[in-house]
C-alpha cells in the first residue's frame, strides 16, 4: 500500500497496511529491522535511497509512511521523542520570532519554550485559546507559529482548531496542533486547517509503554523539506528497533482508541456521581466546557479524564497509593491505566503561579484509562477513595 493513494482506505486498514508492501524477495509481512548504520553506494553519490542510519533508514520509513497516512499528511517524520518533535518543529523559527502557544501544555513542552528557547531568543505568549479573541490579541508583528494542544495536558481543555487556523493563516503564521491526547483516529487537525501535527508516539501511537518516540506530520512540502533537513541536521532520531515498535502498536491504534473511549466515558460518567470528586474534566461529559466542540471537531472524547479529588495533597496521595490496577506513574495512552499527580509529577516544570491560574491544584488526578476491564478499574479507584477517606 506504500504507492497508492491514501484516500481511498479506511484507517482501520491504513494502520495496518500503509508504509510497507510485503518484501519482494522474501514475502515477509512485517518489515525487517535494519539496524545497518551505512548503506553500501555503487561509486560517490549512487546509493539506493539509504546514506547514513541518522538521515534515513528503511525501518523508519515504514513507520514514516504509516505515520503520513493515518493524519492524512503527505510527509511523515519521525523523532527520539515528543520533545525532540517539538524541538525541531521550533527550529523552523529564529531568534526574534514570537510564537502564540496554549495555555495548557505538557510540563516539558513548557520547558522547552520557557528554558530551552527562550534564551535563544524565541518569545512564547500562553494565552486561554478557548477565548478566539485572546488569540488575535497574542499576535506581534513578530508572530510566526502558532502552537496548541487540543485536548489539552492535563486540564484537557478543547480548542476550537479550525477558529484558530483562520486567525493564524490571516497572519501568516502556521498553527502546530500536538494531536498526542486525540490521536489520529479521533481527530485530524489538517483537515481542519493546521499545518503541522506534533506526537509523541510514546503514548497512544505506540500503546504498550516501552518506546519514547515522537512524529510531525504536514501535508506542506516546503515545511516537510525544511523539516526533514532539521531531522537530519540536529539528529534525535528514533532507533530502528523503537520505530519497529511504534509501527506494530499503530496496527492496533484504532481498535484501542475505540475501547478507550468507551471506558473512559464509563469512569467519568461514575466519577462525576462520586461524593469525593469536586469536579470532572472530561470532553465526553455534559459538563464540559468544551463538549459541543469536540463533539463537532472530534470523533471521541478520548481516554484521558483529570478530576479535582476533595481533599488536600496528603489525600490526593493516599488515593494514589492505594491503587492496585492503576499504575501511580508519569505518561499515558498504553494499555495499562495510569493515575498520576500533574503538580507534583508531569507539570512540576511550570510555574506554581500558573499551575494556581490553570487549576492543576493539589487534589487533581489524571487517569490514563487502560484496556483492563472497566469494572475491575471502578473498583480500584473505589480503593483509592477508601484509602483518602482514611
Ligand atoms: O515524553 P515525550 O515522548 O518526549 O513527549 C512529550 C510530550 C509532548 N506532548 C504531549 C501532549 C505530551 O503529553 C508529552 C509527554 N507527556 C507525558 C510524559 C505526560 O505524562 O503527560
Amino acid at each position: 500500500m506504500a504507492d497508492r493513494t491514501h484516500a481511498q482506505y479506511a484507517q482501520d486498514t491504513l494502520a495496518i497496511h500503509a508504509g510497507y508492501e510485503p518484501d519482494p524477495v522474501t514475502g515477509a509481512v512485517m518489515p525487517p529491522i535494519v539496524l545497518s548504520t551505512t548503506f553500501a553506494q555503487e561509486g560517490p553519490g549512487q546509493h539506493k535511497g539509504f546514506e547514513y542510519g541518522r538521515s534515513g533508514n528503511p525501518t523508519r520509513n515504514a513507520l514514516e509512511g504509516c505515520l503520513a497516512a493515518l493524519e492524512g499528511a503527505k510527509h511523515g517524520l519521525a523523532y527520539a521523542s515528543g520533545c525532540a518533535a517539538t524541538v525541531n518543529v521550533l527550529h523552523l523559527l529564529s531568534p526574534g520570532d514570537h510564537v502564540v502557544c496554549g495555555d495548557d501544555v505538557y510540563g516539558g513542552t513548557f520547558r522547552i519554550f520557557d528554558r530551552i528557547m527562550k534564551p535563544f531568543g524565541l518569545q512564547a505568549s500562553f494565552v486561554d485559546m478557548s477565548d478566539l479573541g485572546n488569540v488575535k490579541k497574542a499576535f506581534t508583528a513578530k508572530t510566526k507559529l502558532v502552537w496548541m494542544e487540543t485536548p489539552s495536558n492535563p486540564m484537557l481543555k478543547i480548542f476550537d482548531i479550525a477558529g484558530v487556523a483562520e486567525i493564524a493563516r490571516a497572519h501568516g503564521a502556521p498553527l502546530v496542533v500536538d494531536n498526542t491526547f486525540a490521536t489520529p483516529i479521533l481527530q485530524h487537525p489538517l483537515d481542519l486547517g493546521a499545518a503541522i501535527v506534533v506526537h509523541s508516539t510514546t503514548k497512544y501511537l505506540n500503546g504498550h509503554s516501552d518506546a519514547v518516540g515522537g512524529a510531525v506530520m504536514t501535508r506542506d512540502d516546503a515545511l516537510a523539506e525544511r523539516l526533514r533537513y532539521l531531522q537530519n541536521a540536529i539528529g534525535a532520531v528514533p532507533s530502528p528497533f523503537d520505530c519497529y515498535l511504534v509501527l506494530r502498536g499503530l496496527k492496533t491504534l484504532p481498535v484501542r482508541v475505540r475501547q478507550h473511549v468507551a471506558s473512559a466515558r464509563v469512569v467519568a460518567e461514575r466519577l462525576e456521581k462520586h461524593p469525593q470528586v469536586a469536579r470532572v474534566i472530561y470532553p465526553g461529559l455534559a459538563s464540559h466546557p468544551g463538549h459541543a466542540l469536540a463533539n463537532r471537531q472530534m470523533k471521541g472524547p478520548g481516554g484521558m479524564i483529570s478530576f479535582d479529588l476533595k481533599g488536600d495533597l496528603g489525600q490526593a496521595s493516599a488515593f494514589l497509593k492505594a491503587l492496585r490496577i492503576f499504575a501511580c506513574a508519569e505518561s499515558l495512552g498504553g494499555v495499562e491505566s495510569l493515575a498520576e499527580h500533574p503538580a507534583i509529577m508531569t507539570h512540576a516544570s511550570i510555574p506554581a503561579e500558573n499551575r494556581r491560574a490553570l487549576g492543576i491544584g493539589d487534589g487533581l488526578i489524571r487517569l490514563s484509562v487502560g484496556l483492563e476491564d472497566v469494572d475491575d478499574l471502578w473498583a480500584d479507584l473505589e480503593r483509592g477513595f477508601a484509602a483518602a477517606r482514611g
